[in-house]
C-alpha cells in the first residue's frame, strides 16, 4: 500500500451517477471470504471529489460505498475476522487511522497526531495494529498500537521514510519499505522492531510489500524499469521474479485468501483501476468500474491462521 502517490487523492475523471447500495441489517456483521475492499471516487460530486471506501465481491460485482466524508478516505484493510475495517482518512485535517464495522457503521478514530497516520494493518489475532506515522519533524516511522488505539509505540527509528507495514501470517514479522539506504527497499523486522533486515537491493523503488497467506512469498512493486511492475520473491528476498505488466504502473499487490491470485491497481486503461491475476501473472482481468477511479485493494481473510468468526 502506497502513501506517496495515492494517499486518497481527489482525481477528476468520468463519474458514474450510480447510487450507492447499502447493506441490509441481515448481512451487516461480517464480510464474506473473498470480499475485496478498496478506495474509489465513483460517487464523487462537484463538492466532494475525494475518494471513499467501498467493498465489492471478488468478481467485481456489487461495489458498495462504506464512507461518506469530505476528506479523502483510502487504503482499507479487513480485520482477520471480517468484522472491522481499518483505513486512513483526512476528514480531521491530516490523515488519521480509523476503524469501522464491515457495513460502514461505528467509525472510531484511533490516532490523533499532528502529522499523517497512514497505511495500517492488523495483527493476525486482531489485537494490534501497525501503521506509518509522519511526525511534525517530517520523519516517518513504523508504529504499533492496540486495536483500540492505546499504547502507541514506535518500532523504527531511521532518518528515512519507513512506510507500508504488512504483518506476517504467523504474527512474528513485519514487512515495510524504507528509503534509509537511498531509494526504497523492502525490509523485514520482528514484530517488536528488532532484527531489521533488508530484502531487496535494486536501483528503483521497492514498495508495498505483502506476505502470501502461507508466509513463504512476498509480493511487492518496483520501478527499476521506469514504471512500476509487480514482483514476487521468497520470504528471505531470494528468487525475485517480475510479473509481466505494461509500460504503465502496476502497484500495491495483495494476495487472495488461497494464495493463488493477486489483486493490484494499475493505470493501464488509463484510469487507475483494480485488476486481478493468477499469482504467475496470467489472466490479468479488470475488476473495478472503468468509469471511476479505484485503487488500494485488500482481500478479506488474507491471514489464514487468524481467528475466524
Ligand atoms: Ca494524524
Ligand atoms: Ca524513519
Ligand atoms: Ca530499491
Ligand atoms: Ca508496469
Amino acid at each position: 500500500m502506497k502513501f506517496r502517490r495515492y494517499a486518497g487523492v481527489a482525481v477528476l475523471g468520468v463519474v458514474l451517477a450510480a447510487p450507492p447500495v447499502t447493506f441490509g441489517p441481515a448481512n451487516a456483521g461480517t464480510l464474506a471470504k473473498g470480499t475485496i475492499v478498496f478506495a474509489g471516487n465513483r460517487d464523487s460530486t462537484p463538492d466532494n471529489k475525494a475518494s471513499e471506501i467501498y467493498v465489492m465481491n471478488a468478481d467485481g460485482s456489487k461495489p458498495t460505498r462504506l464512507t461518506n466524508s469530505p476528506g479523502p478516505d483510502a487504503f482499507p484493510v479487513l480485520s482477520p475476522n471480517g468484522k472491522r475495517i481499518l483505513w486512513h482518512t483526512k476528514r480531521d485535517g491530516n490523515f488519521e487511522i480509523y476503524s469501522m464495522n464491515a457495513d460502514g457503521t461505528d467509525p472510531v478514530n484511533l490516532t490523533n497526531a499532528p502529522g499523517d497516520d497512514t497505511n495500517a494493518d492488523w495483527s493476525p489475532n486482531g489485537k494490534s495494529i501497525v501503521f506509518s506515522r509522519t511526525r511534525v519533524d517530517g520523519n516517518t516511522d513504523i508504529y504499533v498500537m492496540d486495536a483500540d488505539g492505546s499504547n502507541q509505540t514506535r518500532l523504527t527509528d531511521s532518518p528515512g521514510a519507513d512506510r507500508n507495514p504488512d504483518w506476517s501470517p504467523n504474527g512474528k514479522r513485519l514487512l515495510f519499505n524504507t528509503d534509509r539506504d537511498g531509494n526504497f527497499e523492502i525490509y523485514v523486522m520482528g514484530a517488536d522492531g528488532s532484527d531489521q533486515r533488508r530484502l531487496t537491493n535494486s536501483a528503483g523503488d521497492d514498495t508495498s510489500p505483502a506476505w502470501s497467506p502461507n508466509g513463504k512469498r512476498i509480493a511487492f512493486d518496483n520501478n527499476r524499469d521506469g514504471n512500476f511492475d509487480i514482483y514476487v520473491m521468497d520470504a528471505d528476498g531470494s528468487d525475485q521474479t517480475r510479473i509481466p505488466g505494461t509500460p504503465q504502473n502496476e502497484e500495491d499487490p495483495v494476495w487472495s485468501p488461497n494464495g493463488k491470485q493477486i489483486a493490484f491497481h494499475s493505470n493501464r486503461i488509463p484510469t487507475l483501476q483494480i485488476f486481478v491475476m493468477n499469482a504467475d501473472g496470467s489472466d490479468q482481468t479488470l475488476l473495478s468500474d472503468r468509469g471511476a477511479f479505484n485503487f488500494g485493494p485488500d482481500w478479506s481473510f488474507h491471514h489464514p491462521k487468524a481467528l475466524r468468526p
